[in-house]
C-alpha cells in the first residue's frame, strides 16, 4: 500500500478534502505509487516518457505520441451524463441515475491501475482570479503520464490552485483510468468503456481510453459538461464550445470580440487564429483568445456579456494544417514550443512529422516514415496505397503562451466584452455566407437549429448531417429545454448583449463540389460585415432568416470568389429554407420545455419564409 499521506505531505497539498478523495481512490484503482503534480514538472516527465517510450522525441523540443489503434476519438455513445435528477435527461446527454452509475465505475476501476502511478494533478479551467473562479478548480487523478504531460499544456496545473481555494470542497474530483485497452470491446454490444459526469455531484469518471476528450479531463469533461451543468444551476454563466477572438482595427483603434460555436473539427481552432487576409493586413488583425471554449456571463453593473477561454492550450486537429490555411498554428508547434503530436505520421529515423495537408504531396523518401499506426508506409501492399499516412482526428497540443496571436489580456480575470455570437458548421448548402439578427430569441433558435455534417472528431459519424445546437450536442450535460431557457434568462441580463450571426465557409457546388467561398484567411471578410453590421455602419438585405450582406458592403479586395459563388452565398434558396423549417420542427418537438420564445422565433421565421416567393 502507498503510504498517501507521505507523498502528500512532501508535496504541499494541504487541502483536507482533496487529500480524502486521493486516498479513496487510491484504494480503489490500486495504484502502486502517487505522484502529486505541478506545471514545472514538465520536463522532467517528458523525458521519463520518452525513456520509457510512451512519447518519442519530435525534433526540438517537440514530441509525438501513438494512442490505441481503436482509441482515436470521443466516444459519444459511451459518454454519459448521471445525476440523482431525472430531470436532467435530455435528447443528447444519455442520462442515467447517478446511484447507477457510480458503483459500477467504480467497480470498473477497482485494481486497475495496478503496477501503475497514479498521478495527481490539480488544475485550474479559468485566468486566476476571475469571478467564476469558484467552478474552475478541479482535480485529475490519472494512471497514464502522456494524459499528465497534455493536461499540462491544457490547464492551468498546481497545487496552489486547490490549497487555496475559498470553499474547500469546491473542486471537481475527475478520475481517469486507462484500462486494458486491448481489451475493452470497442464497439461491440460488450463495450467497457465509460465515460461519465456525475454533474450535480461534480464528480468525473472516465474509464477506458487515453485520447483526447475522453481522458485529459479538465478539457470537455469539465470545461465544458460539468462547467454547463454548473452555470445552469447556478444561474450564473453559460459553459459553450466557443472559440473566442478579438478584431483590431488598427485605423481607429477599436477592437470587438466575437465568440463562435463551430461543431468539432469545423474550423474554430483555424478561425481564432487567423491571419487578415494580405490585402486587409495593414487595417486589420485577429487576436486568439480560445479555440474551443468559452464561459459566458453578463455583468449587470455596465449590462454587457463578457467571455472568457477557461484553457491554456489548444489541442488541435491537424489534417489540412498549412503554411496557407493555418501560418499561427504551425508558429505555435515550432521549434521548443514542447508541442506534444498524437497520432500523425511519424519519421523514426529524422523524427519529421507529417499529415495530410501539411504538404501538397507526402515526402517523396519514405526512408523512416511510419503511418499512425506505426507501420512503415515504404512496406504497404498495393491495396494501402491510398489510405491517409495520419489519422483525421489527429492532433497537436501545445500551449497558449506559444501561439503568435494570443492577445495580450487572454488571461485578464475579468474577460473580455462579447459583441457577436456566431454559429456556424459543415453544411453544403442553404447556409449563405452570413446572416445576422439582433434579436436574443432569434439567436438562441438559430443557435438551437445549427445543422451540419459531422466530422472524424468523434467515433463512427462523420458526414452525416445532423442537428448539434449551439454546437454542444456531445457536451450537452442537462435537458435542452431548460439549457435554451439558460441562455435567454443569462444573455436575457445585459442591456448592451451581443448580436447573433450564422456563417457559412463550406457551401459546394452541386455539380462538382469545390467550395464556394475561399475560406479560411478570407473569413475575416465576413467578420468585418459583421462588426459593421453591429455598429449600424452596414445595412445588409432583410431576409426571412436574418440580414445578409450586400456585395458592396463586403470588403473583397484581393478575394478569389467569382462573381457566380458569391451570388449563389449572398442568397436565400426560399424553397430549400421552407424545406428545412419542417425538419427543425421535427427536431426541436424532440426537446421538452423549450421556451415559448423560441417557438415564437421558429414561427416568425416560417411565416416569413411562406409570405415570400421563391
Ligand atoms: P475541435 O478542436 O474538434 O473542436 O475543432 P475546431 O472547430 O477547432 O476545428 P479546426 O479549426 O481545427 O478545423 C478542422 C478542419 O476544418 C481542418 O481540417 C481545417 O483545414 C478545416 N477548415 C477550417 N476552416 C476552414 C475553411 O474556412 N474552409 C474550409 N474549406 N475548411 C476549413
Ligand atoms: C472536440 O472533439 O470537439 C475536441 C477534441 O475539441 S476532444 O478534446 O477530444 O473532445
Ligand atoms: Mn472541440
Amino acid at each position: 500500500m502507498v503510504d498517501v499521506d507521505k507523498v502528500l505531505d512532501e508535496a504541499g497539498l494541504k487541502n483536507a478534502l482533496v487529500r480524502d478523495y486521493v486516498a479513496h481512490w487510491a484504494e480503489v484503482t490500486g495504484a502502486a505509487a502517487i505522484e502529486v503534480v505541478n506545471a514545472s514538472d514538465d520536463a522532467r516527465l517528458l523525458a521519463e516518457a520518452v525513456a520509457a517510450g510512451e512519447l518519442q522525441e519530435a525534433g526540438e523540443g517537440r514530441y509525438y505520441s501513438r494512442s490505441y489503434y481503436k482509441d482515436t476519438a470521443r466516444s459519444e455513445e459511451r459518454t454519459i451524463v448521471a445525476t440523482s435528477n431525472p430531470d436532467d435527461a435530455g435528447a443528447y446527454n444519455n442520462w442515467r441515475p447517478a446511484s447507477e452509475m457510480k458503483p459500477l465505475l467504480e467497480e470498473k476501476m477497482r485494481g486497475a491501475s495496478q503496477g501503475k502511478t497514479m498521478y495527481v494533478v490539480p488544475y485550474l479551467m479559468a485566468p486566476p482570479g476571475s469571478p467564476l473562479e469558484p467552478y474552475a478548480a478541479g482535480v485529475e487523478l490519472t494512471d497514464a503520464r502522456t494524459v499528465v504531460l497534455h493536461m499540462i499544456r491544457m490547464a492551468r496545473v498546481g497545487v496552489d490552485h486547490i490549497n487555496n481555494l475559498a470553499d474547500q470542497n469546491s473542486f471537481v474530483r475527475a478520475v481517469h483510468v486507462t484500462g486494458d485497452l486491448e481489451s475493452l470491446g470497442h464497439g461491440t454490444d460488450r463495450d467497457q468503456r465509460y465515460f461519465v459526469t456525475c454533474a450535480d455531484e461534480r464528480t468525473i469518471l472516465h474509464f477506458g481510453s487515453s485520447y483526447g476528450g475522453n481522458a485529459l479531463l479538465g478539457k470537455i469533461a469539465h470545461g465544458l459538461r460539468q462547467a454547463a451543468y454548473d452555470g445552469f444551476a447556478s444561474g450564473k454563466f453559460l459553459a459553450e464550445q466557443f472559440m473566442l477572438l478579438g478584431i483590431v482595427d488598427k485605423e481607429t483603434g477599436k477592437k470587438h470580440h466575437i465568440a463562435g460555436g463551430f461543431p468539432s473539427a469545423s474550423g474554430k481552432t483555424n478561425l481564432a487564429m487567423t491571419l487578415a487576409p494580405d490585402a486587409l493586413g495593414d487595417r486589420y488583425y485577429v487576436e486568439f483568445y480560445g479555440d474551443d471554449i468559452a464561459w459566458i456571463w453578463v455583468d449587470e453593473t455596465d449590462g454587457r456579456a463578457y467571455a472568457f477561454n477557461p484553457e491554456n492550450g489548444v489541442f488541435g486537429v491537424a489534417k489540412d494544417t498549412n503554411e496557407k490555411t493555418n501560418p499561427t498554428a504551425l508558429d505555435s508547434i515550432g521549434a521548443n514550443s514542447g508541442a506534444i503530436f498524437t497520432n500523425v505520421a511519424y519519421n523514426e529515423k529524422t523524427g519529421e512529422v507529417w499529415w495530410e495537408g501539411k504538404t501538397k504531396n507526402p515526402p517523396e523518401d519514405l526512408d523512416g516514415w511510419l503511418d499512425w499506426k506505426g507501420e512503415p508506409i515504404a512496406k504497404r501492399g498495393l491495396g494501402e496505397q491510398g489510405e491517409p499516412w495520419a489519422h483525421p482526428n489527429s492532433r497537436f497540443t501545445t500551449s497558449l503562451d506559444n501561439v503568435p496571436n494570443v492577445a495580450k489580456d487572454y488571461d485578464d480575470p475579468r474577460g473580455v466584452p462579447l459583441d457577436a455570437i456566431i454559429f456556424g458548421g459543415r453544411t453544403r448548402d442553404r447556409e449563405p455566407l452570413v446572416r445576422a439578427f439582433t434579436d436574443l430569441a432569434e439567436g438562441v433558435y438559430d443557435g438551437m437549429t445549427l445543422g451540419a455534417e459531422a466530422t472524424f472528431a468523434a467515433e463512427g459519424v462523420e458526414g452525416q448531417l445532423r442537428y448539434d445546437p449551439m454546437s454542444m450536442r456531445p457536451f450537452m450535460s442537462y435537458n435542452e429545454g431548460d439549457y435554451a431557457k439558460h441562455w435567454l434568462d443569462v444573455l436575457g441580463r445585459a442591456t448592451d448583449g451581443p448580436i447573433f450571426a450564422h456563417v457559412n465557409w463550406f457551401q459546394r457546388d452541386p455539380q462538382d463540389g469545390h467550395f464556394l467561398w475561399p475560406g479560411y484567411r478570407d473569413n475575416l471578410r465576413a467578420l468585418l460585415w459583421l462588426v459593421d453590421f453591429k455598429n449600424g455602419v452596414a445595412k445588409g438585405t432583410s431576409t426571412p432568416v436574418g440580414f445578409i450582406p450586400t456585395k458592396e458592403e463586403l470588403l473583397l479586395e484581393g478575394c478569389e470568389v467569382t462573381p457566380e459563388d458569391l451570388d449563389t452565398i449572398l442568397s436565400i434558396d426560399v424553397d430549400r429554407w421552407k424545406q428545412e423549417m419542417g425538419f427543425r420542427e421535427e427536431h426541436l418537438a424532440q426537446f421538452d420545455r423549450l421556451p415559448e420564445a423560441i417557438w415564437e422565433a421558429h414561427r416568425r421565421v416560417t411565416n416569413a419564409l411562406e409570405d415570400t416567393d421563391s
